[in-house]
């Protein structure tokens, strides 16, 4: 064989093998909420390294907290023929249209972290999340614990029509029904984000009911953070004066706890990127998997707080 041929095969070969990895390469589409929480950046975080881990390529889309922004963002995955397409729903009304486009284009699809309303179950392979209604009780029952049952509550709730924000409510609401000293007074929409929270709370604190507010439940511990700013700019101590309870587990949270002025995080583990992506495979090679996966969480007051801190990776 002369040099030019022998350099020939050599390439083609090359070329061929390279092929046969394109072609085993997963390919999967995500359709992440937005950036809008510190719980939002681990999560991205675990999901990108997960996927470089396993060499999965992973087109990633920071939907910026609007539906819109998904919904074109899946069109795309599917007109890129993606191997699987994993959505993270914004709100959970709205998304039956887009995933049926999925379903006609046979891309299975996985919703993370937060659920969607579909009238058919068929139109997703699986759910992987947290049980939030759960994290709502659960801040409900420290509450209760803390202040003897008594507390004229604000509270700080998520996007309106996303499924932490429904269910937080939902799941506090139902154990503060059985304290009848226990009461939201106000209740209005922080969108999940700190400068948000903290313009809220400075709208609750101008409030002629100001001076009955004894605590404050927030849907995530973004809100809660912004809220203490809030608090301590109108003279109030947070976790002294007001009462905080908060979602997530994040450590800033951690540290609010640690310096006294939030008093309890309940935990919503946003590293699923390991979970998520072993039912991408699976569903990629067409194996069955159940229909919920829940994520594992716990609850943290001010005492374990310094312990937890050095361990906290989010
Ligand atoms: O609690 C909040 C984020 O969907 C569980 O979204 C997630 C929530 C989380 O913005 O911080």
């Amino acid at each position: 064989m002369n040099r030019f041929i022998r350099t020939a095969v050599v390439a083609a070969a090359t070329l061929s093998s390279s092929f046969a990895m394109a072609a085993d390469k997963l390919v999967v589409g995500f359709a992440q909420v937005g950036a809008e929480s510190a719980w939002r950046t681990a999560n991205s975080k675990s999901i990108k390294d997960e996927a470089e881990k396993r060499g999965i390529e992973l087109k990633f889309v920071d939907a910026q907290q609007k539906q819109e922004n998904q919904i074109k963002a899946i069109r795309s995955f599917i007109a890129q023929r993606v191997n699987v397409i994993v959505l993270a729903p914004v709100v959970e009304a709205g998304f039956e249209p887009v995933l049926r486009e999925a379903k006609r284009a046979h891309i299975p699809v996985i919703l993370s972290d937060r659920r969607a309303k579909v009238s058919d179950e068929s139109l997703y392979a699986t759910f992987i999340g947290a049980d939030f209604v759960e994290e709502g009780r659960r801040a409900a029952k420290f509450l209760a614990e803390k202040t003897g049952g008594k507390s004229t509550i604000a509270e700080l709730e998520g996007t309106p029509g996303s499924a932490p924000a429904n269910d937080r409510k939902k799941g506090f609401d139902e154990i503060i029904a059985k304290y009848p000293d226990m009461k939201v007074i106000m209740s209005q929409t922080g969108d999940f984000t700190r400068a948000k929270g903290k313009e809220v709370m400075e709208a609750f604190l101008k409030s002629p009911d100001a001076g009955k507010i004894t605590a404050l439940y927030a849907h995530n511990d973004d809100m809660a953070l912004g809220a203490i700013q809030a608090i301590e700019a109108a003279g109030k101590k947070p976790g002294v004066d007001i009462t905080i309870v908060s979602i997530d587990g994040v450590k800033s949270a951690f540290e609010a706890m640690a310096e006294g002025k939030l008093n309890c995080t309940v935990e919503c583990n946003p590293l699923i990127g390991p979970q998520l992506f072993d039912l991408v495979e699976k569903v990629a090679a067409g194996q069955e998997v159940p229909k919920r996966v829940d994520v594992q969480e716990g609850v943290f007051t001010q005492e374990q707080a310094k312990d937890a801190l050095p361990n906290r990776q989010y």
